[in-house]
């Protein structure tokens, strides 16, 4: 692992979150695979050799519970839904070097060697705790067997982690008031003897591995707050039979947190196994110098950044050079709700006819990776309409068109040093994009550059010059079209693909390093078609019928959800009664404001202090957003503050204002157009 920018010498390995195979995959699931997929494929082009690996993850009681209600084995319903999966992702593209299962020979091979490794290495103990027991059942209710109460936040939790609340991992016994989900009885405890890895050895480890880590400002900054507090020891068996066995202790197996992610390992393993070590050596890459990126949801950061790399660091491993953690995905401004119905199933979308680039170009552009991002048919069909049909499809077609028409492909003569000069531009974004991490921003330098073709051919107008300056504009034109092929080729490999086609390119856009986009296009080309299909409103009114109807048909079932956390992902309070007049508006004073500088403040979880120009003067704002918010990035935002609260002192810094946001993400509210700093809201 180095820290050098992208490309390096070395292999890097991107991994995506195991999915449970558990269920359906409704689109929102697929943001962290189209990013995965994305990023790989942007690192690609930079010349970065580079495996992208996943897998479906077997194990653990997600699976066991859900396949309890079905009244079939795990291992049967597992497999049903791993196989479903592993035809699914390549219908959007989503191409995965190696896709196993965390079942396979491969990985309990390997994640009994971790474990031998760790228990001879003295990490591992046993210790008496109480577990969940279900006394009318007779047997141990681990993790999702049961349901309580967050002992932290007090919010409903499941046994294993508190989905609807803080977030956190809850260790067995943890859980207050516990239930079982099989008799719906209280459980009660019994003493059992468990496997438990001393993740305390790793502490001061682990606030280096931190500072060090990159990606998302979500991933690097939640994990402080517990790598800085006290690490308790990780009770890493669990009493099942599904699962991994530990080794030499038959009645217990693997918590499935321990061989999940070992899967990145061995489904690297296997792609080695196929392509051979010349092509990518999985041993290089996780032993002596990989470049290893997990793509993940953000409700697994901690798995990623404590339990993970302690895991290891304890079996001499590499570390993990980045973790990128994405928001997540809400439907028509809610969460998606599996058992409501509540969603766009992957199905679905694809049977309406959609390109699945749409949809790729939709996610990952739309917000930034860690940011929240609703998903509803207007706010697609607007997307689709403005940015691909009216932007990309129109600059691509009418270049292309003309180009056909006038000279039957691209006139001859030298792309200009103005265009050149774009091009170049283009590209950096793009190079900075993959470094810094932004699906977002590698996207944009596509749809940006298809933006200024369109100013450029308005400019020159090329319809009323004469040749050959007219000749000289469509020779750029072409290129800048060739440019955007290889640019949007990770966030839209399908249209790249046609458009590579289209301008009669050899070789493939997929295999086309960056520098490409300004190689000489082809001299013939046939005409062409357009790129993006405009999607109209009664198409849109259909789907939200059809979509209604699906919800309507699923009834108000209360159940909770497959994975039970999609609907408390939405701030969902009721709207207040008690009415206000507008004279108690009129006492509030909200300013627009440009932020300045903002920086984390030392020993605060969640402060930062900001630096806001109010037009008038600069005020120093404290705001809980350090976590949620790259700060780094903030200087410039607009924002919009309530200049006159009390003022008041949070860690013994002042805060002269405050700052406006939605929900638990901390959204911050911005203006709709250029407002000054100082601008009141009324
Ligand atoms: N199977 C799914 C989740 O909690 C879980 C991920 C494992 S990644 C090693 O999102
Ligand atoms: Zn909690």
């Amino acid at each position: 692992m180095s820290h050098e920018e992208f490309p390096t010498e070395n292999p890097a390995v991107v991994t995506c979150g195991l999915p449970y195979a558990n269920g359906d995959l409704h689109v929102g699931h697929l943001r962290t695979y189209v990013g995965g997929d994305a990023f790989t494929r942007a690192l690609r082009k930079l010349g970065q050799r580079t495996a992208f690996v996943s897998g479906s993850d077997m194990h653990g009681t997600p699976v066991a519970v859900n396949a309890w209600e079905e009244g079939v084995t795990p291992e049967e319903f597992a497999l049903r839904h791993h196989e479903k999966y592993e035809e699914t992702f390549p219908k959007f593209d989503i191409e995965f070097d190696h896709y196993g299962h965390t079942a396979e020979d491969t990985n309990v091979e390997l994640t009994q060697r971790f474990v031998r490794e760790l228990d001879e290495k003295g990490y591992v103990y046993e210790r008496e705790i109480e577990v969940a027991w279900d006394p009318e059942e007779g047997q141990a209710l681990p993790d999702r067997y049961v349901e309580g109460t967050c002992p932290y936040c007090g919010e409903h939790a499941r046994g294993d982690e508190c989905d609807e609340g803080c977030g956190r991992h809850l260790e067995p016994g943890e859980i207050e008031d516990p239930t079982s989900v099989i008799t719906g009885n209280p459980a009660e405890y019994r003493t059992r003897e468990h496997k438990f890895l001393r993740l305390s050895e790793f502490q001061d480890y682990l606030g280096e591995f931190i500072d060090r880590m990159e990606g998302t400002a979500n991933a690097k900054n939640q994990p402080r707050e517990w790598i800085e507090g006290e690490l308790q020891d990780w009770c890493i068996t669990r009493d099942m039979d599904w699962g991994i066995d530990y080794p030499g202790a038959e009645d217990l197996v693997l918590y499935v947190w321990v061989d999940a992610p070992i899967e990145y390992v061995s489904s690297t393993k296997q792609y080695t196994e196929r392509v051979g070590s010349e092509t990518f050596d999985w041993e290089q890459a996780w032993q002596e110098s990989g470049e290893l990126v997990h793509v993940i949801g953000r409700d697994i950061i901690q798995h990623h950044t404590v339990f993970w790399p302690a895991m290891l660091r304890g079996v001499e491993y590499q570390e993990p050079r980045s973790v990128m953690a994405s928001g997540f995905v809400n439907l028509d401004g809610k969460g998606f709700s599996t058992s409501r119905n509540r969603a766009v199933w992957v199905d679905d979308y694809l049977d309406e006819g959609f390109d699945p680039d749409l949809y790729r170009y939709y996610i990952t552009t739309g917000t930034g990776f860690q940011q929240d991002i609703d998903f509803s048919w207007e706010k697609f069909a607007e997307r689709v309409n403005g940015e691909l049909v009216g932007t990309l499809g129109n600059f691509l077609y009418r270049s292309l068109l003309f180009a056909h028409r006038n000279y039957g492909g691209t006139p001859e003569g030298e792309v200009s040093e103005e265009v050149r000069e774009r091009i170049e531009g283009a590209m950096d974004e793009f190079r900075e994009g993959v470094n810094d991490y932004s699906v977002r921003a590698v996207g944009q330098s596509a749809v940006k550059l298809a933006g200024f073709g369109n100013e450029y051919i308005q400019r020159h107008e090329p319809w009323n010059a004469e040749d050959p300056e007219r000749a000289a504009v469509i020779r750029d034109c072409v290129q800048l079209s060739k440019a955007v092929a290889v640019l949007a080729e990770p966030i839209m490999p399908g249209m790249a693909e046609r458009l590579w086609d289209q301008l009669d390119e050899k070789g493939s856009v997929h295999e086309t390093a960056l520098d490409g986009a300004l190689d000489a296009p082809p001299t013939e080309f046939d005409a062409p078609d357009e790129p993006f299909e405009h999607i109209d409103e009664e198409r849109v009114a259909e789907l939200n019928e059809k979509l209604e109807a699906q919800i309507a048909a699923a009834g108000e079932s209360e159940a909770t959800d497959a994975d039970g956390s999609e609907d408390a992902r939405t701030d969902s309070e009721a709207l207040a009664d008690e009415r206000i007049g507008f004279e108690a508006f009129q006492d509030l004073d909200v300013r627009v404001g440009e932020v300045v500088s903002a920086e984390g403040i030392d020993g605060a979880d969640d402060l930062a202090r900001l630096e806001v120009d109010l037009g008038l003067e600069t005020r120093q704002i404290v705001a809980g957003i350090k976590q949620l918010h790259d700060l780094d990035g903030l200087a410039g935002e607009r924002v919009v503050v309530l200049a006159n609260i009390e003022r008041t002192e949070l860690f013994g810094v002042e805060s002269n204002g405050m700052v406006l946001a939605a929900g638990d993400e901390a959204d911050l509210l911005t203006t709709h157009s250029d407002s000054p700093p100082g601008t009141k809201i009324r």
